[in-house]
Parts: structure tokens; C-alpha cells; sequence
């Protein structure tokens, strides 16, 4: 079987990671920036020059088959202040570069979130102040009308369970808290909020265009599938990242089931959620109205019971085994025998990825589409004489995308497929010696050299078939 002619066969980025220029242009300054400055370990400048290099990584795009690309518009380089004012130099900016898509037949499917909150709005409490998302629904309201002949797909936010565990539960996003689970879980409402009033805002105007949100899900396999507690444990980190985020997408509410769960973590927490009926008005009407979910794919997790203290270590260096994810009356997340890891201790387990999709289609079946808007490797390339051979990350990319066709044979209706990342870019927590491009970058010249995977992946995206 083979991939249908309209498949696309994409490249992810995302504004802060690759577009350098951080400060410059008019652009407000974002969550991020002090928070990098204070750790002093790595920064986003100029990361790969997006912001001046974006012709020829789209001509790339063209040369090797990339039909697609994820580009995320920072915020802040269009409201500074994340409301109010605007800084014309950055709508023109994103002209610029969804006019060089469509020269390039590199069709935009553009984000309005990735990590990147603007400074003002995140020092009043990012999306946990409702202010915050207010004023994302009009900058969304704001881009929707001002890229409309440009833009047909649009995805609200990327990755909310990210910024939740990340901000509130590991601590290596800004501001850095840790083991805070009723903010995570407040946070994500929020943001699922914001989503779901940008699009009844954007299908309510009439765009023609589509609209969804990304989500990164994980599946989550009992250690121990004889083991009750196991079973419950994996239950347990289930619901957090992946099926609180679902229901809110696909039913516009929480199930019964999905709450026994959130109220026993965030009692135990001694908090209490905002969650009010006008949110589930407005989350409803969205659910039915979204076009398609993105899905960030990289690993599942095997989770044993755990009642000791909360540990968590973030491996962000790449020495392989320094991982730690304990969370108290959650679980712990374990190796695994027979499951390969990659330098920063994720699993390479891609018959999950057709679990996880499957699963979708079961519980959700009013999901109508699914994007596959992330997956790839992290590795530490080597560069010898302009010759980049990533074999390990071919054969990553080639196992999921067997399984995403197989999750097409049984009847999941997924329409495209981005590697995380188009070129070598900006990691958040990793810097920069964590690649995941086609395309490796070379910072201090700017240049751009293909890998093997970017020879490999324009023979897929010619044949249809893997
Ligand atoms: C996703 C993010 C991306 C990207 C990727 C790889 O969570 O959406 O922005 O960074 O993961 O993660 P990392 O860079 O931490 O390895």
C-alpha cells in the first residue's frame, strides 16, 4: 500500500527555534528570554537564521520533495506586547515567507502558539490569567484576517501538555516550577479555552480554510500488564498528558472517567480547578467545528505504581541514562528490555504511534482528520567533509511512517506527516547539540547541507511508498 498523491509528506519548524533574531525587528520580547539569559547555558541567536534564510530552506523544500511545512508565527513579533500596538515589519515578515511557500509549492500549515507567550502577557500569569486568552483570541482574530489569502490551515497552539509538565511539573520551561499539578491541569483548560474560542471566532467569519490544534500524545503501557496498580499508574499518566487534552478536543468536555482521575491528583494537591459551565459552551461548539487534530509523535512510556517522593531529572545533555520521571501517586516511568532509547532516554517504540492513533479513532470517532505534525530524532550528527550520514534517524523515520500507513489500512484517516524538524534548529531544554533536521545547519556560516534522511525522504515523498 502507498501513501494517497495528496499526502503530505512535510517539515516542522517553529518560530523561536529557528528564526534567530529574537529581539530584533520590532519584536517583543517573550517568555523565553530572560529565562535562557539567567540559565546562561545557550540562547536562541541566531539558531538558523529563519528570519533571513527562509528562501532557500523553502527552495530546499522544493528540491527535495517537501510539500508541506509547519511554520509557527511568534506572537510577539507581531503585538510586542502580546495586545495593543502592532509592528508592521513583522506581518510583512510572515508575508514574505508564506508568499515564498506558495512560490515554492510548499504548502503553510501555520501555528499560532509555540511556547512562545509574549513577555508582558506571561509576567501576568501566562494562560493561567483568563486576560491571556482574550488577547490570543484576537491576535488569532488579528492573523486569520490578515493571512486569509495566504494561509488555508491553521493549528491553534502546539503542544499544551508540554507547556503544562514543563512549566509546572519538571521545571525546565519558564519560570521553572516543579510537581505543581493543579496549575498544569488549570493551564491546559485555559489553553484549551483560548483554542476553542479562536475557532468558532475563525469558522463564525467564514474563512474557507481549516483550522485545528497539536497535541503531543505518548502511549502509556502498563510496566507490568498482570499488575493491577501498573495498570492503573499508566491510567493515571494517561489521563494527564493525553486523554484530559482529548476530551477537551474531540468532546469539548471531560468525561466521567477522565475526572475521577484530575480530581483525585488535584485534591491530593490540596487545589481546586476553574473550570466554569460558559468554558464547556464554547470548548463544545469548537469540538464539533475543528477540521483535523495535529499529533506530535515520539515515544510511549512504560509506568509502574509509585507511592514514594516526587523525582524527576531532565536529561537535556544527552548522556544516555541520567532520566528520572517519578511522580507521586501518578507513577514512574521505566526502561524497558528490548526497547532501544536514543542519547537523551527516549523510547523508540513505533508500533505505539499506531496504537495511539487506532485508539483516537475508537474513542473519538468524530475525529475527522489527523496530522501527524511531529516526529523525528534526536541525534548527535556528524559532520564529515559535508556528508551527514543519519542512518539511525532513516530508519526512525521510515518505522513510524510504516505505521502510520498501516494505521491508514485500518481505516485512521491521517493526511500528512511533518518531520520534527526541517533543518537543524534551537532545542529548548537541549540547545544545540540535540539535531533533529533533514537539513544539517551549519550556525556559524548559515549554511544548510543535506543529510542521507533528506535523500531518503524525497525518494518516499516521489513514491508514495516506504
Ligand atoms: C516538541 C516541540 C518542538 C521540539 C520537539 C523536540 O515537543 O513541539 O518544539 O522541540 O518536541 O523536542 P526537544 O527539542 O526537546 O528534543
Amino acid at each position: 500500500m502507498k501513501f494517497s498523491d495528496d499526502f503530505i509528506f512535510g517539515g516542522a519548524t517553529a518560530a523561536y527555534q529557528c528564526e534567530g533574531s529574537t529581539l530584533e525587528y520590532g519584536k517583543g520580547k517573550v517568555s523565553w528570554d530572560d529565562f535562557l539569559a539567567k540559565q546562561g547555558r545557550f540562547k536562541a541567536d541566531p539558531a538558523s537564521d529563519f528570519y533571513h534564510q527562509y528562501g532557500q530552506d523553502l527552495k530546499l523544500c522544493k528540491m527535495f520533495g517537501i510539500n508541506g511545512i509547519r511554520i509557527s508565527i511568534s506572537w510577539a513579533r507581531i503585538f510586542p506586547d502580546g495586545t495593543g500596538k502592532i509592528n508592521q515589519e513583522g506581518i510583512d515578515f510572515y508575508h514574505r515567507v508564506f508568499q515564498e511557500c506558495h512560490k515554492n509549492n510548499v504548502e503553510p500549515f501555520i501555528t499560532l502558539h509555540h511556547f512562545d507567550t509574549p513577555d508582558t502577557l506571561y509576567q501576568k500569569g501566562d494562560f493561567l490569567n483568563r486576560e491571556t486568552v482574550d488577547a490570543f483570541v484576537d491576535y488569532a482574530k488579528f492573523c486569520f484576517e490578515e493571512y486569509k489569502d495566504e494561509v488555508k490551515y491553521w493549528f491553534t497552539f502546539n503542544e499544551i501538555w508540554a507547556v503544562a509538565t514543563n512549566t509546572y511539573i519538571e521545571g525546565t520551561f519558564p519560570n521553572g516550577e516543579k510537581y505543581n499539578m493543579t496549575k498544569a491541569f488549570q493551564i491546559m483548560h485555559n489553553m484549551m479555552l483560548a483554542h476553542a474560542k479562536a475557532v468558532v471566532a475563525y469558522k463564525e467569519a467564514g474563512y474557507k480554510g481549516q483550522i485545528g490544534c497539536v497535541q503531543s500524545l505518548e502511549y502509556k503501557y502498563p510496566y507490568d500488564e498482570n499488575s493491577l496498580d501498573d495498570i492503573q499508574a499508566a491510567k493515571n499518566e494517561d489521563v494527564l498528558q493525553n486523554q484530559f487534552l482529548l476530551d477537551a478536543t474531540f468532546k469539548g468536555y471531560y468525561s466521567t472517567e477522565t475526572m475521577e482521575i484530575v480530581d483525585r491528583l488535584v485534591a491530593i494537591n490540596n487545589g481546586q480547578l476553574d473550570l466554569r459551565d460558559e468554558d464547556f459552551e464554547v470548548m463544545k461548539k469548537a469540538a464539533v467545528l475543528i477540521d483535523y487534530m495535529g499529533m506530535n509523535y515520539y515515544q510511549s512510556r512504560f509506568i509502574q505504581y509509585y507511592d514514594g517522593e516526587n523525582d524527576i531529572h531532565h536529561n537535556g545533555t544527552g548522556e544516555k541514562g541520567t532520566s528520572r520521571f517519578c511522580l507521586k501517586n501518578v507513577g514512574r516511568r521505566m526502561e524497558k528490555e528490548g526497547i532501544p532509547r536514543t542519547d537523551w532516554d527516549w523510547l523508540i517504540h513505533p508500533e505505539s504511534m499506531f496504537d495511539m492513533l487506532v485508539r483516537i479513532r475508537q474513542q473519538y470517532p468524530n475525529y475527522k482528520c489527523i496530522y501527524i505534525t511531529e516526529n523525528g530524532m534526536g541525534y548527535k550528527d556528524e559532520f564529515v567533509d559535508g556528508v551527514i550520514d543519519d542512518a539511525p534517524r532513516i530508519d526512525y523515520i521510515k518505522k513510524h511512517l510504516q505505521y502510520a500507513l498501516k494505521a491508514v489500512e485500518a481505516g485512521v484517516n491521517v493526511k500528512g506527516y511533518f518531520v520534527w524538524s526541517l533543518m537543524d534548529m534551537f532545542s529548548w531544554t537541549n540547545g544545540y547539540n540535540k539535531r533533529y533536521g533533514l537539513f544539517y545547519v551549519d550556525y556559524e556560516t548559515q549554511k544548510r547541507y543535506p543529510k542521507a534522511s533528506a535523500y531518503w525522504y524525497k525518494s518516499v515523498s516521489e513514491t508514495k511508498e516506504v
